[in-house]
């Protein structure tokens, strides 16, 4: 019976000191598999021991020992609650703190801008057409008007891939013949895509970028749609004030063929020293004309019949002149202070 006392206080004194290093459910958990196991804890060792004691201390030495054990379970019980509060606690002091909220994916501005250019064009009849961003040298170039040694294909410094005649578009064209091949007039699509040129890259010039081709072919079309068409597009895109004007160019495919211009929305006319506008006040937008006769028939279309007008715009820099950015190489670099700032438009 002494012993059992003894061995008691031994472990009493044990508790008292493990109770203090316990942190967390973790290392209570080992406690309590220590004191109150079912095989091997140390209560289970003193019912065991209680066996060899004579039958008359044997009642109470049981009392003894029962007696202990509550004291364990209220021991292990006072810390689970403790551990359970803190908890709570640091949890608690979050909810004085503002949240943080995730942040969403979002459209690039080039995809705003072009859904915005496909929204007015919509308003105006035409349907949205896509082509394949690498083509051959027939639909870029020679459907186009551009026979082989043309000098006009300088103008287009040309992506070559190593098969046959494959290379990347340079520009929306090809998908006018594509669609003209397919679909007799009425016709009055748009076609945005990607173009790549073998470009040195500048504020207003990228390698590669988007286009929006257009074109109108049906009974009786003029000049004067093209031009009503262009300037109805700019004054909506931009606003009303914006100045339009049409300078006389050539395009193989289109003639006459046009470029058309807008003010430098980045100095308002005003910057001699403008890096956009270079001092000029005017930026180029876009290229236009009507489609050139020869290209009808390269699609069985008769020309005596139908007439039809095209033409092909920089979405990035319809974006970049919205906007007042100074260089368009900001919409590639993929910076997220900037391209966040369209996020919620
Ligand atoms: C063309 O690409 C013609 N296919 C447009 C056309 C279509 C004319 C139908 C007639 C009829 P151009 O090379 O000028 O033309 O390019 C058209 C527009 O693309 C330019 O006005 C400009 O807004 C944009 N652009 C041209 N080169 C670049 C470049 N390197 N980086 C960014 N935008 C460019």
């Amino acid at each position: 019976m002494r012993e059992i006392k003894n061995q008691i206080d031994a472990y009493r004194k044990e508790l008292e000191k493990a109770t203090a290093r316990i942190k967390d459910a973790e290392s209570l958990q080992e406690l309590h598999t220590l004191f109150l196991g079912r095989k091997k804890g140390y209560v289970t060792l003193l019912m065991n021991a209680m066996k060899f004691l004579p039958p008359e201390e044997k009642r109470d030495a049981g009392q003894i020992i029962n007696l202990f054990k509550k004291d364990v379970q209220d021991v292990l019980d006072g810390r689970q609650k403790s551990i359970q509060k803190s908890r709570i606690i640091s949890f608690a002091a979050d909810l004085t703190l503002p949240g943080r909220s995730p942040y969403w994916g979002a459209p690039h501005p080039l995809r705003l801008f072009q859904n915005r250019i496909e929204s007015i064009f919509q308003k105006m009849g035409f349907s949205i057409e896509e082509g394949p961003e690498i083509e051959t040298d027939f639909y870029n170039f020679e459907a186009l008007n551009f026979p082989p040694e043309h000098p006009a294909r300088d103008d287009w410094d040309t992506l070559y891939l190593d098969k046959d005649d494959w290379l990347l578009r340079t520009h929306t064209s090809p998908v006018q013949i594509r669609v003209m091949e397919k679909r007799k007039p009425p016709i009055r699509i748009i076609c945005p895509g990607k173009v790549f040129r073998k470009e040195a890259p500048d504020p207003t010039h990228s390698p590669m970028f988007y286009q929006v081709e257009g074109l109108i072919v049906d009974h009786g079309i003029t000049f004067a749609h093209l031009k009503g068409t262009i300037d109805f597009f700019l004054r909506t895109f931009f606003h009303e004030k914006i100045k339009v004007r049409f300078r006389p160019s050539f395009f193989p495919f289109t003639e006459p063929s046009a470029e058309v211009d807008i003010s430098c929305t980045v100095c308002n006319q005003k910057d001699d020293n403008c890096r956009v506008c270079g001092g000029s006040g005017w930026v180029e937008i876009l290229g236009a004309g009507m489609v050139d006769p020869q290209v009808l028939k390269n699609v069985n279309i008769d020309p005596e019949k139908y007439s039809g007008f095209a033409f092909g715009m920089g979405i990035d820099r319809t974006g970049m002149f919205q906007y007042q950015i100074p260089d368009l190489r900001y919409f590639f670099d993929n910076d997220l202070r900037f391209i966040r700032k369209f996020s919620r438009q």
